[in-house]
């Protein structure tokens, strides 16, 4: 039976009265996962004026109450992960392991947040003379719009809704339409948390809604993860505003392996990088640039494991590789797999139930670097190969992107690791180890066009969900 889907707002569930929702499960197209209707302009208007209203109490709650709630919140997804996990597995497509996994990050993300209240709340500095303190404290912005992608239904959510709470916001949440049990879930185990009406607001609905809760009057600041493309007209519409915004963007992510690499080692990583979450992570490797003298061992190595992969049933906890996201998504990466010279594209057999948006894990071995493997983010299990004379020219070709989220980087030389640290223009890098992965305390975001604003988690968040406010105090003339 497909669950019952519902909007939330003032401390209460409403159905609907916008667009209709239905979503399919990626690994049987003819089996609906949930369905019910998201929010019209009017349901959207009244959930925002919610969010505003519920500001000024929240935020006087004090930050211990308030985190209290978040680390109730960790412990009721911590319970509930096998469950969670499988709902997310077969709404969104990644593996059985990979969805409980990312059940228990976005409760690790509230309880991180939710120990904010033990943290610093201010600095204080000299100030010119002695009678005189200089004091910087942080404050809530006020309402924060917040629009979310399918890839992490629910840690992505987590690491934007945990601080933004914490911090003393309110919320109007929008998450993709892809996703829209998880979302569901999570606003469930938040009311169960006890969080005070009015808080958070969860509205569902195509991307217009998102546009309306970026262009409300009554939202103070927005956080967007997705695509580049949107992440751009949003700073747009925003800066034309002066409403400021974080967004976390694209990437079309690298692996270096150097001549001295530990080749088994890299092999491994890589094959987690790229495919791992059927490839559609913005962290996901997409680059494979191998220094020419271990290239063919190194390029047989990858195509062999590759081509070993168990493609089907996310629930099946055999399968390595499941369907990827929508059937759109699986015509398009095709379509960019199909138009290309020397894909290998490899799969370990067919345990794939009907029906499935399935795309078989792939490697390109590109002659030169150039066309859409080098260029596009593909967003799905598939990787392309390119060899460099010399360790110098891989970290330029690793540079020859707008994106710049991640990179690996597989070497045994400290001084290699030292080039790389000093001339990759990324967020993330990651020596001898898979490009995904992050971690809540801390900082998590892309340089270039992969990401504007001040970074994700860690110490870093806080950066985006308050004002600062620097307060200088003078002693009595008395003293
Ligand atoms: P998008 O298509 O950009 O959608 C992201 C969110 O924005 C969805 O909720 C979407 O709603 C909404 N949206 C679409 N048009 C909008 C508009 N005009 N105004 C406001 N909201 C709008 O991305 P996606 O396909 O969900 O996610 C994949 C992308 O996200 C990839 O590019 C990936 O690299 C990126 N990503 C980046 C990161 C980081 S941290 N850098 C992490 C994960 C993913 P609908 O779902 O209803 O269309």
């Amino acid at each position: 039976m497909p669950i019952a889907l519902s909007n939330y707002w003032d401390g209460a569930w409403h159905p609907g009265a916008g667009e209709s929702i239905e979503r399919r499960a990626p690994a049987r197209s003819d089996t609906v996962v949930a369905s019910g209707a998201g929010v019209s302009s009017a349901q959207l208007d009244a959930a925002v004026g919610a969010a505003a209203h519920a500001f000024d109490a929240w935020r006087r709650l004090g930050i211990e109450r308030r985190c209290a709630i978040l680390r109730a919140a960790a412990g009721i997804l911590s319970v509930r992960a096998e469950a969670l996990g499988r709902e997310l597995s077969h709404e969104q497509g990644k593996v059985l392991a990979e969805g409980v996994a990312e059940v228990r990050r976005a409760a690790a993300i509230f309880d991180y947040f939710g120990h904010q209240s033990k943290a610093p709340v201010a600095e204080e500095y000299a100030g010119p003379t002695s009678q005189q303190r200089l004091v910087v404290s942080h404050h809530p912005v006020g309402t924060i719009g917040v629009v979310t992608p399918w890839n992490f239904p629910i840690a992505i959510p987590a690491w934007k809704l945990a601080p933004a709470l914490a911090y003393g916001n309110t919320v109007v949440w929008k998450p993709a339409s892809h996703v829209p049990l998880l979302a569901f879930r999570l606003m469930e185990a938040l009311e169960e948390a006890g969080l005070p009406p009015g808080v958070l607001s969860l509205t569902m609905g195509p991307g217009s809604i998102g546009q309306r809760i970026v262009e409300s009057s009554q939202v103070d600041a927005v956080t967007f993860t997705g695509s580049t493309e949107v992440g751009r007209h949003l700073v747009e519409t925003c800066g034309r505003r002066m409403k400021p915004i974080q967004a976390e963007l694209g990437g079309k992510n690298v692996a270096v392996v150097a001549e001295d690499a530990d080749l088994d080692q890299a092999l491994e990583a890589i094959l987690v990088g790229a495919f791992s979450g059927n490839g559609q992570k913005c962290t996901a490797t997409s680059r494979v640039i191998v220094d020419e003298r271990v290239a063919d061992t190194f390029g047989r190595m990858l195509r062999e494991r590759a081509c070993a992969l168990t493609v089907g049933d996310p629930l099946d906890p055999s399968t390595e590789v499941g369907p990827v996201v929508s059937s759109p998504d699986q015509v398009r990466i095709q379509a960019v797999i199909d138009a290309a010279d020397g894909a290998v594209t490899v799969s370990a057999g067919d345990r794939r139930p009907g029906n499935g948006w399935f795309v078989n894990p792939t490697v390109v071995d590109l002659e030169r670097p150039k066309g859409a493997f080098w260029t596009e983010e593909i967003f799905g299990p598939v990787v392309a190969l390119v060899r460099a004379n010399d360790y110098a020219e891989a970290l330029r070709l690793a540079d020859d992107t707008p994106f710049g989220l991640a990179a690996g980087v597989y070497t045994r030389s400290l001084d290699r690791v030292h080039q790389a640290t000093e001339e990759l223009k990324v967020g993330m890098l990651t020596i001898n180890g898979p490009t995904t992965g992050s971690e809540p305390h801390v900082p998590f975001g892309g340089w270039k066009q992969s990401g504007f604003g001040p970074r994700e988690q860690g110490s870093e968040a806080r950066a985006f969900f308050t004002k600062s406010r620097t307060t200088a105090i003078n002693a009595g003339t008395s003293r």
